[in-house]
């Protein structure tokens, strides 16, 4: 990446504040210092993380910007949501980019679109585009939100007001219908982004772009079962990077960086190399999402000598367990495959949603994980609510449970750690 490139020129060009951006970035920058590169024993290649938390709103933005104005990417469509299929963007010759915000920023002027007692996910997001910090939200097109919990269905209608967006219907129980009323949501989005993008998508365009998205979910797959040896290759620091990097780097780059860690962790698990002592104590996390940069937990979790083996949350293997079938022939059949392999992700604003508690127990005996530690962000009643059957079902299988909820601020640190110490402690 040149280093000489001006930056600032192209920050001030898509309308940020330039100087609050710098302030973000050593932040962040701090941040990453801090909990990643004090790491021991990473995978070498993990230096393609460092690659990307270096680019993230800097070479990653200019390389859109440049495929923009080349022509050969028409647009850029920010989501919010796991639900938002990637593949008929990418098939409508689009980037797709995340747009969820982990770090609190200007929330005085986020509490006058939203409530103060909001999930600081949402308010997280709100703060952003207010304070034009985020390259991400600045170059979309459009972005797409979805009905899907209340906080996020009532935001939109505020964040509709600072930039397009287009709002997919997300059921909240599964039968036939919902089935089929997704299937059509599915296509409706379809007709938007063709709108947008002025391509049409075709039966080789949406194969490709499926098959893409697959290639990256099974890169995802090799990589995560390593995860279940002990040692184990890698922490979950980086996997949680690995998949938060997925939301914004260029798929193909990715999905090749994605092999080459898997192909190095392969090997360090034959060698019996680990990112920690052989015994770690080793924690199943599920909950809500965590975008960049909140880390904090597993930095937590981490420094106080466990390891996180498994991440059953947007941010984890709900992002790449299940592909799409690439065998469809036609439109609609392509169309029918990528909705419904999307209606099964196992969101709690679903009813009921036994299907999450089956994948977290099923997930911590492959992983072999000690216990389950259970994260809901502040103000987040669906999984706040969900962690109640969650308790009893590790229960059930014999597995220790700890059920915890925080926020992007730093003040609950020191109460966080004495309770993982603790945890840790006593499984
Ligand atoms: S599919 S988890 S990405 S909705 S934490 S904003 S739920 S109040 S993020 Fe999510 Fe899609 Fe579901 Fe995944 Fe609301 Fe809860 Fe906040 Fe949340």
């Amino acid at each position: 990446m040149a280093e000489e490139y001006d930056y600032n020129s192209m920050w001030e060009g898509l309308g940020m504040d330039v100087q609050a951006h710098e302030g973000l970035l050593a932040a962040v920058g701090g941040m990453y210092q801090s909990m990643f590169l004090t790491q021991q024993n990473r995978p070498e290649s993990t230096s393609y993380l460092d690659f990307v938390a270096t680019n993230l709103h800097s070479g990653r933005i200019r390389e859109m910007l440049d495929a923009r104005n080349e022509g050969t990417t028409k647009k850029v469509i920010g989501t919010f949501c796991l639900y938002v299929p990637e593949e008929i963007i990418t098939a409508a010759g689009a980037v797709e980019v995340g747009l969820c915000a982990g770090a609190d920023w200007a929330p005085q002027e986020a509490e006058k679109y939203v409530p103060r007692n909001t999930c600081p996910l949402i308010k997280g997001f709100m703060g952003f585009k207010l304070a034009r910090v985020c390259p991400y939200i600045e170059s979309a097109d459009l972005v797409v939100g979805e009905n899907t919990c209340d906080g996020k269905k009532k935001a939109y209608e505020q964040f509709g007001q600072l930039k397009p967006t287009f709002v997919m219907d997300v059921p909240h129980v599964r039968n036939e219908d919902t089935r089929q009323q997704w299937r059509h949501e599915v296509r409706r989005l379809a007709e938007r982004i063709q709108q947008e993008t002025g391509q049409k998508i075709t039966v080789d365009s949406l194969r490709a772009a499926i098959k893409l998205a697959n290639n990256k979910r099974r890169a995802l797959q090799r990589l995560d079962a390593t995860r279940a040896a002990d040692p184990v290759p890698i922490s979950g620091l980086d996997s949680l990077l690995t998949v938060q990097a997925a939301f914004m780097d260029d798929s193909a780059r990715l999905t090749n960086a994605i092999n080459r860690m898997a192909d190095e962790c392969e090997k360090r698990v034959t060698a019996g190399t680990g990112v920690a002592p052989k015994g770690a104590k080793r924690i199943l996390y599920t909950g809500t999402p965590m975008a960049v940069p909140n880390w904090k937990l597993f930095n937590i979790i981490e420094k106080a000598g466990g390891v996180v083996v498994g991440e059953e949350c947007c941010t984890g293997s709900r992002y790449y367990k299940d592909l799409v079938d690439e065998t469809g022939e036609t439109l609609d059949e392509l169309y029918d495959a990528i909705a419904d392999r999307y209606l099964n992700i196992q969101c709690a604003i679903f009813t009921p949603n036994e299907g999450r508690k089956e994948d977290v127990i099923r997930m911590a005996r492959e992983q072999h994980a000690d216990g389950i530690l259970d994260c809901s962000l502040q103000f987040c009643t669906i999984y706040d609510m969900e962690s109640f059957g969650m308790e009893k079902a590790a229960e059930e299988a014999g597995i220790p449970y700890l059920h915890l909820t925080t926020d992007y601020s730093g003040e609950d640190e020191g109460q966080l750690k004495t309770r993982i110490e603790a945890f840790l402690e006593m499984i």
